[in-house]
């Protein structure tokens, strides 16, 4: 296993929140990647669209994969590919529905009874382990997860955000109970207050549930469960995540996550997950707008690219558990509708809910349509 040591000296997860004025990548890393970084930086949405079918446009894009059309790189690269087709059990419609049961405030279920039959696996020979499951989250899930990052999973005085170190947070963290343009006051006399608007629009970048990650030292704290650094992993999560998955295939005990937050111009460069003291899976949900992520087991070659929809769920196992990977691009306004124009307000039972996170429910739809969510869900112990 790797030492922590062995992180990218290019990274640090505040890293992508830069503008695109520098989006830099670390000269001493990951040269593999960084041509990739230059392609997609102001690429159109549409472009990128037309290179998912034809790689062959760009010579750059011969590693392009989109999990919903993958002949397009079979094509290119006959023999790395595997696609595995899974009936969608009853067992997976109870894991979905246990997930919005365990939530604490329930979103009406709706569109289970439009579940595929099967869902689908990809592997690649190019990097072992690694397994994805194009749209295995449906509607309903996504906006479960939507409704539980804003008013469960932020809240909590003990779940930190990138916010916390600069700001004075107020706390339980409800991102939109409060009129925009409330201030919210830095610690330190040189920074300059700054507004909930500003917290939503750009500034909010990463959470962490369960093991909190310290960037700085880039290492968890403490390995206590319980604790004040290790708070309990939501339950709704860790019932959905651990076990064996009826709807994505992982082996996981979720312990740690740290919730990515992409707004325009954000990308996240190559790095390696190497803090955690197991190689058990690592799951990658997105939910949101597309991007493009990327991942191979060298930082020096060109890495598979792929392309990444709200509702996919990506597996990095066995060797590709600490392989390199970064998000290229997130491209805005490409959430879906079933998220970015659900009425947030009207679907599910209010009664007990506080009447300004009740009110600030109005504004997750448009939140939506610019954002990308990211759930990275570790295990840290073995
Ligand atoms: O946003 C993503 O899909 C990847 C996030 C990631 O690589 C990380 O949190 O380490």
């Amino acid at each position: 296993m790797l030492s922590n040591e062995d992180i990218s000296v290019g990274y640090t997860q505040q890293d992508y929140g830069v503008t695109e004025s520098d989006t830099s990548i670390s000269s001493t890393s990951a040269n593999g990647f960084k041509p990739l970084f230059k392609l997609y930086r102001h690429m159109p949405y549409e472009e990128f669209d037309e290179l998912c079918f034809d790689p062959e446009l760009k010579p750059e894009s011969n590693t392009l994969l989109d999990p919903l059309f993958p002949e397009n790189y079979k094509q290119l690269h006959p023999n790395d590919i595997s696609i595995a087709t899974y009936p969608f059990s009853t067992d997976g419609l109870s894991l979905l529905s246990g997930f919005i049961e365990a939530s604490h405030s329930q979103i009406a279920m709706g569109s289970f009874s439009q579940c595929p039959a099967t869902f689908e696996e990809i592997t690649l020979k190019s990097v072992p382990g690694l397994r994805i499951y194009p749209g295995a989250l449906p509607p309903d899930t996504q906006r479960q997860l939507l409704l539980n990052v804003i008013e469960e999973y932020l809240p909590p005085e003990l779940h930190l955000t990138n916010l916390d170190p600069t700001y004075h947070i107020p706390k339980p963290f409800n991102l939109f109970a409060h009129p925009p343009d409330t201030a919210v006051l830095a610690r330190s006399e040189n920074t300059s207050p700054t507004t909930f608007k500003a917290l939503q629009n750009k500034k909010l970048r990463w959470l962490t549930l369960g093991g909190q990650y310290d960037w700085t030292t880039k290492r968890y704290p403490t390995f206590e469960p319980n604790t004040k650094d290790f708070p309990k992993f939501p339950k709704s999560l860790w019932a959905f995540l651990s076990g064996e998955s009826q709807i994505f295939k992982t082996s996981i005990n979720p312990e740690a996550s740290i919730i990515n937050f992409y707004s325009d111009g954000d990308i996240l460069s190559p790095h390696q997950d190497v803090a955690e003291k197991s190689s058990a899976d690592l799951a990658s949900i997105s939910i949101g707008c597309e991007a493009v992520f990327f991942c191979g087991l060298s930082k020096d070659k060109m890495p598979l690219q792929i392309r990444v929809r709200s509702g996919d769920v990506i597996v990095m196992g066995g060797d590709s558990r600490f392989a390199w990977h970064g998000i290229g691009k997130v491209w805005q306004s490409t959430t879906p509708d079933y998220l970015a124009e659900f009425d947030y307000t009207a679907n599910f039972d209010q009664t007990d809910i506080d009447p300004q996170i009740a009110a600030g429910r109005q504004h997750y739809a448009d939140w939506i349509l610019n954002k990308r969510i990211n759930l990275n869900i570790r295990q840290m112990l073995d």
